[in-house]
Parts: structure tokens; C-alpha cells; sequence
């Protein structure tokens, strides 16, 4: 009997497909059982996918926390300073060139050693924190592997690169694409190349893109400006009474939060004990704030504990 398998399932077939994580995967196998139409011709299908769904639930429960395989580790680079961030786009759409042009000659590059063709580690500086920045190795025949899917679905930021020369509509509607598809959440576009447009033309482009040459060196600034918004991340500084705090040493805290965050993220016991801050920015000189005070970027808090 044949198994007449519907959309829906062969839908849910490709998702399990492009699953990265044992989690992802157990949703799709789960998905496709439920989307499987039930009769004879596909008991046979039924009982198979029962059996991984078993299996892998089974493997999860097995495998402590902490152990990585060595294919998660391939998408899994640790992160480093105030955000990673990826970069998407064609083959020659200026990824590498950007890389290097941000994060510098003198950066720290490391290769990560999984894959013989592997991405690059750098760093971008702002301010007085970093960022991490990934090079994706040259795309072969167009073709992004799942792994590399997988860094950019964890990096907190991707950056979306098309060339401003080069049929930049056809570039975006691809990369529109592949970001729904992959459901890569934070994204900023970047037009590459832009010193290649003839003298004075600044061309509109479907999205709102910010507009780089790097080998000039232009609109670095801005898009590491850009990044540092878009992480949605404060810095804050805590200081011992009678003392300076130090400003090269911020405590990094999702925008939004409050001074309770900060005093749990120096520790746990310290946020218990608290007895009052008080706080330095433009608008407070050593005011004594609550506990639910939200923090903004730059504040300086002292906190007394009892
Ligand atoms: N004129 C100009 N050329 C660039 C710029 N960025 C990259 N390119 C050139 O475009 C080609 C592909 O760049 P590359 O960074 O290797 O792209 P990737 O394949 O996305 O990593 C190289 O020949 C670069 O020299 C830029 O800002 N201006
Ligand atoms: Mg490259």
C-alpha cells in the first residue's frame, strides 16, 4: 500500500533535516509523527519514528549538561566579550574584507580547528569592551552548510552583507530569505563596496542599510556603533565606598535592567544583603535609589550591604 505522504509531513521531514540540536530534532520528529497520515500503508513509518522519537528522548536524558559532541562544539564557538556576532552573505560580498577592516591587523585571530574549512575568530574594539566577530570560510558552490547555520542562529548578531554594485536587489531578496528561514533574529544590514559607486551616487536600497567600504575604512564606526545598540546591552560600573570605580571594567547587563541585576551578577549573597545604593550618572550625584531602579548605560553604583 502506498504511504501517500502529504505536504505537511514532507514539510516537516525538511525541518528535521535542517535540525541542528537533539531539541530541534525532537520537535520535528515529533511534528512529522503528528502531520503522518495514520492507516495501514504507513505503519511501518509510524513505528520507525516512534522508535527515533524514544531513542532521542532517551539520549537526552543521558547526556549531562555539560558534555558537547564534537559536531555541536563545530557550531558552538564560546562566547567571548559583549556579544558575537556573524556575518552573512554571497561568496565576494566583502565578509572577509570587513572582518579584517574591523577587527584589525593586530587582532586575536584564532582558527577554530572542527572543520578544514572553518571560521575565523576576531575581535572588534569599542569603547572599553569587545566584541567577538566570525569569519565564515568561502561558501563552497554557493552553499552554506548546516553547521554554519547553526553559528549564526547562536551568535547574538548577525550582520546581513550585500554588495552595493553588484545587483544589491537580488542579494537582498536572497538574504531576506535565508534569514526567515533560518529564523536569525537580530540583524543589521550592511552595503559593501560603496567606493565602487560612481561619484556622488548614494542609491537606495529595500532595507535600511548602513553603507561600508572597508577597505577605506568607511562607515566602520558607525556600524560598530550600530552593533554596540542593536546588542541591547548596558555597562556598569560598581564602586567601593570612598573609592573610584574602575572604569575599564564594566559589568555588562541586558538594557532594562535593575540594580538588583547588578548586584546579583557581582553575587548572589551580596543582592541578599543589600541595605541601599547609590548612584552616579549625568542626572544623579550619589543618589540613593530602590531596588527596582532601572540602570542605563554609563551609571556608576556603590553598593552598602548590611
Ligand atoms: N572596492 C572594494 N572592494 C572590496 C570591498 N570589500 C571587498 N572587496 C573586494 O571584493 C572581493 C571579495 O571580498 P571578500 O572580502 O573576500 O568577500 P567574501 O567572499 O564575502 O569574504 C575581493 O576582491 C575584495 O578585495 C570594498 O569595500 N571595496
Ligand atoms: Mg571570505
Amino acid at each position: 500500500m502506498p504511504a501517500n505522504l502529504t505536504p505537511e509531513y514532507k514539510q516537516a521531514e525538511q525541518r528535521y533535516r535542517e535540525a541542528i540540536t537533539a531539541s530541534e530534532k525532537l520537535v520535528a520528529l515529533k511534528d512529522m509523527l503528528a502531520k503522518l497520515p495514520k492507516h495501514k500503508g504507513t505503519e511501518k513509518i509510524q513505528a520507525d519514528l516512534r522508535k527515533r522519537i524514544s531513542r532521542l528522548e532517551k539520549e537526552m536524558k543521558q547526556k549531562p549538561k555539560t558534555a558537547v559532541s564534537r559536531r555541536e562544539r563545530m557550531f558552538n564557538i564560546p562566547k567571548q566579550g559583549a556579544g558575537q556576532i556573524g556575518l552573512l552573505g554571497a561568496a565576494n560580498s566583502g565578509k572577509s574584507s570587513l572582518f579584517y577592516a574591523l577587527t584589525g591587523a593586530d587582532a586575536v585571530i584564532a582558527e577554530w580547528p572542527y572543520s578544514t574549512s572553518h571560521p575565523v575568530v576576531g575581535m572588534i574594539g569599542f569603547e572599553n569592551i569587545q566584541f567577538q566577530l566570525i569569519d565564515m570560510p568561502p561558501m563552497i558552490r554557493e552553499h552554506t552548510e548546516p553547521w554554519q547555520w547553526g553559528i549564526l542562529r547562536n551568535a547574538d548578531l548577525v550582520l546581513a552583507l550585500f554588495s552595493a554594485v553588484d545587483d544589491p536587489e537580488k542579494q537582498i531578496a536572497e538574504l531576506r530569505e535565508e534569514i526567515e528561514k533560518y529564523h536569525l533574529r537580530k540583524v543589521i544590514w550592511v552595503a559593501t563596496k560603496i567606493d565602487k559607486l560612481p561619484d556622488g551616487q548614494i542609491p537606495r536600497f529595500p532595507v535600511d542599510a548602513l553603507y561600508t567600504a572597508a577597505e577605506q575604512l568607511v562607515g566602520l564606526e558607525d556600524l560598530t556603533r550600530q552593533i554596540f545598540a542593536k546588542l541591547q546591552i548596558i555597562r556598569v560600573y560598581t564602586k567601593h565606598p570612598g573609592k573610584e570605580p574602575d572604569l575599564q571594567d564594566p559589568v555588562l547587563l541586558k538594557k532594562g535592567s535593575v540594580l538588583m541585576d547588578a548586584a546579583y551578577h557581582l553575587h548572589k549573597d551580596f543582592a541578599e544583603k543589600l541595605k541601599y545604593a547609590r548612584l552616579w550618572n549625568s542626572e544623579h550625584e550619589g543618589t540613593r535609589v530602590a531596588r527596582d531602579h532601572v540602570l542605563t548605560d554609563g551609571d556608576i553604583v556603590e553598593f552598602h550591604i548590611r
